[in-house]
Order: C-alpha cells, then sequence, then structure tokens
C-alpha cells in the first residue's frame, strides 16, 4: 500500500531554495531512470476545434473568438502517414487529440478505435486524450491496442471551478478511474500558469500523487496564453517555476515519467536542460502541440545532440498491447457526466465578444 502523501510535505519541497530543490530531485531522478534518456511523443490533433466546453484556456473552445476552425476528422492514412514520420524522428508514442468533451458510442468512435490499431501495428505506443470516457468506451480502447490515456486535472479542484463550468473535478477523476480499470496506462498532470497559486499547483499534485497506482505519465504544461481565450493576457510563467514545478512532480511520483509539455518555444536550451535535470524525462515534439506552435523537431534532435539525450524506445516500461475482442462490454452503461455551470464572469465576457461581433 502506497504511503499518502501530504500537502504539507508537497508545500515544503516547493520552497525549497530552488538548487537544493533540483539537487534532490536529481539524485530521486537517477535512483529510478536512466538520465539520460527522454522519451519522445508526437501529438495529432485528430478532430481539432469546435469543442463545446468553456475552459477558459482553450483555443479550440467554441465559444470563444480564436480563430480555431471546427474541422473534420483525420483519416487512417493521414495518422498513419503522420504516425510513421515520428516514428522516424524517434518518437516513441503518438498521442491522437479530440476536441471533444466526451467520447459517444458513434461512428466516430469506431474511427478512433481503427486509428488506435493502426498505430499500435506500427509498433509506437499509442496515446488517446478525447475527454471523458465510461468504463465500457476505455474497455475497447484498450481491447484496440490503447497504450495510455491523457486527461489531465489541470489544476486544482478549488481553482478547475474558477477555470472551467461545463464540467467537474470528479468526472475527471472518474474517467481517470475507469481508464486505470480498463488496464491502460494513465497520463495527467496540469498547466501552469493560469492565474492559479503555488498551494493550487501543489494541491494538484497531491490529488495526482495519491491515486493507487500513481499516474505513469504527468504531463506539466506552461499556459499557451491564445488570443480570444479568457485567459489570453495571462503572464507567462517564468522559466523557474516550470523548473520547480517539475522537480517538485518528481519527488511527489518518483517513477513516473514527468513530460516537459506546452510551452517549450518560450523556453531556451539552458532552462530545458534545468527542466532534465529536475527530472523532466519526457517532452512533446513535432511542430505543433494540438492547434500552437512547438519547437522544430530539428531543433529538438539537436538540443539532445547538445545534452548527450538520447529518445526512449517504444514499450521500455510497458509491453506492448495484444489488440483483443473482451465480449463483457456492458452496453447498458448509461454515462452520467455532469454540468455545474456556475458563472465565470471572464469565460462570459469571452463569449459575449464573440456573439456581438
Ligand atoms: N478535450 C479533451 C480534454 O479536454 O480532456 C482532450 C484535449 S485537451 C486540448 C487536452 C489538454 O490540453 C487539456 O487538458 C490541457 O491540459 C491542455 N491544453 C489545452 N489548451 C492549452 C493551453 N492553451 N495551454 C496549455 N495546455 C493546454
Ligand atoms: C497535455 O498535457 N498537453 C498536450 C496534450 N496533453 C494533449 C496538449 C497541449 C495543448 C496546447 C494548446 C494547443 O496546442 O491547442
Ligand atoms: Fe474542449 Fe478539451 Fe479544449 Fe476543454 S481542453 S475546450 S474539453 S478541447
Amino acid at each position: 500500500m502506497q504511503n499518502k502523501l501530504t500537502y504539507e510535505q508537497v508545500l515544503e519541497w516547493y520552497n525549497r531554495p530552488l538548487l537544493d530543490l533540483v539537487y534532490e530531485a536529481a539524485t530521486v531522478h537517477r535512483a529510478h531512470h536512466d538520465p539520460r534518456e527522454v522519451q519522445i511523443s508526437t501529438l495529432l490533433s485528430i478532430k481539432t476545434g469546435g469543442c463545446p466546453e468553456d475552459c477558459g484556456y482553450c483555443p479550440q473552445a467554441a465559444r470563444y473568438h480564436t480563430g480555431v476552425e471546427n474541422e473534420g476528422m483525420l483519416s487512417q492514412k493521414q495518422v498513419e502517414i503522420a504516425a510513421k514520420r515520428a516514428k522516424l524522428m524517434g518518437s516513441s508514442r503518438l498521442c491522437m487529440g479530440a476536441a471533444w468533451r466526451n467520447v459517444k458510442d458513434d461512428a466516430d468512435f469506431d474511427h478512433v478505435l481503427d486509428l488506435v490499431k493502426t498505430v499500435n501495428n506500427l509498433d509506437m505506443e499509442v496515446c488517446c486524450t478525447l475527454g471523458m470516457v465510461t468504463e465500457n468506451q476505455a474497455k475497447k480502447l484498450s481491447d484496440a491496442g490503447l497504450y495510455a490515456y491523457n486527461h489531465n486535472l489541470d489544476s486544482s479542484e478549488e481553482y478547475y471551478e474558477k477555470v472551467i463550468s461545463t464540467r467537474g473535478y470528479q468526472d475527471r477523476l472518474d474517467t481517470i478511474d475507469n481508464v486505470r480499470k480498463a488496464g491502460i496506462t494513465v497520463c495527467s498532470g496540469g498547466i501552469i500558469g493560469m492565474g492559479e497559486s503555488p498551494e493550487d499547483r501543489c494541491k494538484m499534485l497531491v490529488t495526482l500523487a495519491n491515486l493507487t497506482p500513481q499516474p505513469e505519465s504527468v504531463p506539466i504544461n506552461a499556459l499557451v496564453a491564445s488570443e480570444g481565450t479568457p485567459l489570453e493576457n495571462q503572464k507567462p510563467i517564468s522559466i523557474f517555476e516550470m523548473v520547480r514545478m517539475v522537480a517538485v512532480t518528481r519527488l511527489a511520483m518518483p517513477k513516473t515519467t514527468v513530460r516537459l509539455s506546452a510551452g517549450r518555444t518560450e523556453m531556451s536550451i539552458e532552462g530545458q536542460a534545468l527542466c532534465f535535470m529536475a527530472g523532466a524525462a519526457s517532452i512533446f515534439a513535432g511542430d505543433k502541440l494540438l492547434t500552437t506552435p512547438n519547437p522544430d523537431i530539428y531543433e529538438d534532435l539537436d538540443m539532445f545532440d547538445i545534452l548527450g539525450l538520447k529518445p526512449t524506445k517504444p514499450f521500455t516500461k510497458h509491453d506492448k498491447p495484444q489488440p483483443e475482442k473482451t465480449a463483457d462490454y456492458d452496453l447498458k452503461e448509461k454515462p452520467r457526466w455532469t454540468r455545474p455551470g456556475h458563472v465565470i464572469a471572464e469565460n462570459e465576457a469571452k463569449r459575449k465578444t464573440k456573439t456581438t461581433v
């Protein structure tokens, strides 16, 4: 049984002098991971824009005026080409994202299941991030060969409701539980720089660290302040906040793969090097994240050369899933996702701008 991590402990780590914290985190990192390896995940948006949710940070929310259009789903051929290119460039994982609130049992989901099979057949780890999923849907993804599911808590429970009104924190936790029950590895992390306090960041890490087992990967994103979203004017976080967050995540979840995620276009190689020293062991690569820019893959490969890093091979930590068909999907299942619907003034203000234009 895993010991419960306390908020006090996490806050104490968070407030340590930076170099003491990095030294401690690097020591823990080297006890559990090969410090020369960094895993590369390539992101691919398979369904962009038009999302019904009101996430204050997201350029894909249909209600804000962000310039991201509602597009159709990528075809199997498009995904296969993107996956092969990513693999050639050193990616061990393809992470497919859809701008959905939750998965529905429809033809689009059947298409996603085919995409999962296609990428798994290329001997890459397949990750999806599709919004909330029920236990049956998670089982179907698992049976198709899904390796990981990304579903971020994004912040503390208290701060979450200041940023999103269309879904609740418990729905996120329930989805993670469904993913876990289906035997898929869990990828869950958050965003810093949304106006949350250090205490909120620590609370989110306590919640993640007290999941049993802990998530296999934790992405730490710096907010990409996108024009038209309620958070468009947020001040960028400093690299030292990112390093601190990575280091505390490393201490809170020693075996987890900490992923240096959105925000790398604003970071120097020196800054990213400090993050790798503090325990980051993965990046999102590809010239785009989902809709916003990311460093060029050749620049990333140069960075790997300079720092003496090598990309992790696929299935280093867990075996390749073998697609199978389980007969026991409970078709009577009815998802009950919540819609808190409280008013967030900043989100409403951005929506009004859109409708009056
Ligand atoms: N719609 C699904 C959902 O929300 O779970 C999956 C896609 S959603 C874009 C996945 C994650 O992207 C979010 O949970 C959030 O952490 C991250 N994200 C979205 N917009 C971001 C931004 N502007 N800056 C940093 N991270 C962002
Ligand atoms: C995660 O934690 N970060 C990625 C991935 N999981 C899906 C997404 C970042 C999105 C940044 C905004 C955009 O490009 O639209
Ligand atoms: Fe939709 Fe996900 Fe963006 Fe929220 S974060 S608006 S759910 S795509």
